[in-house]
């Protein structure tokens, strides 16, 4: 036994039916909303002043994401310089070791925008650190893609170990 035609027909349009009423009966469209942005994209500007054994501030804190602008300077008398990486469990022993550390830590590395002019002009290429001669400044953008447990260090012969080093956190 197979059912009539029309009985079939029927059956097969009743879901349109219901929508149908279901729109006439005053169910209204879906209105577009303006979806929050869950990261912020203006940049956040940052001033760090290096000296003897030290950063001005001595930590930092930036958020994965948010573009930031650092600008540095030396106030010291003696060069200096701005690393800045994920936190190794322990310090890198020697220079080599430090920078074969950096190749692969540095936080500005794997961001897109990275930017650096020293004293105004623009530095090309890859870089894995910032010096800066007494009185010269720089400025350091990049975008922060990973959150962690980042440190801030100059590594000029001894000043690591003189305690020239910060935490850095990325949220
Ligand atoms: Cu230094």
């Amino acid at each position: 036994m197979t059912f009539p035609t029309t009985a079939k027909t029927a059956l097969s349009l009743l879901p349109l039916v219901l929508l149908a009423a279901a729109s006439l009966s005053g169910a209204a469209p879906a209105t577009p909303t303006t979806a929050t942005p869950t990261t912020a994209t203006t940049a956040k500007t940052i001033r760090i002043e290096m000296s003897e054994m030290k950063f001005a501030p001595m930590n930092l804190t930036l958020r994965a994401g948010q573009p930031v602008v650092i600008q540095l300077s030396n106030a010291g008398v003696a060069p200096h310089e701005f690393q800045a990486y994920g936190k190794p469990g322990a310090a890198p022993k020697g220079e080599a070791a430090w920078d074969a550390y950096m190749e692969k830590h540095t936080i500005w590395l794997p961001s897109r925008d990275t930017r650096l002019t020293v004293n105004g002009k623009a530095v090309k290429g890859r870089f894995i650190e910032v010096q800066l001669k007494p009185g010269e400044k720089a400025t350091l953008s990049f975008t922060p893609t990973q959150a962690g447990a980042f440190e801030m260090a100059c590594d000029y012969p001894g000043h690591y170990e003189s305690g020239m080093k910060g935490p850095l956190t990325v949220r």
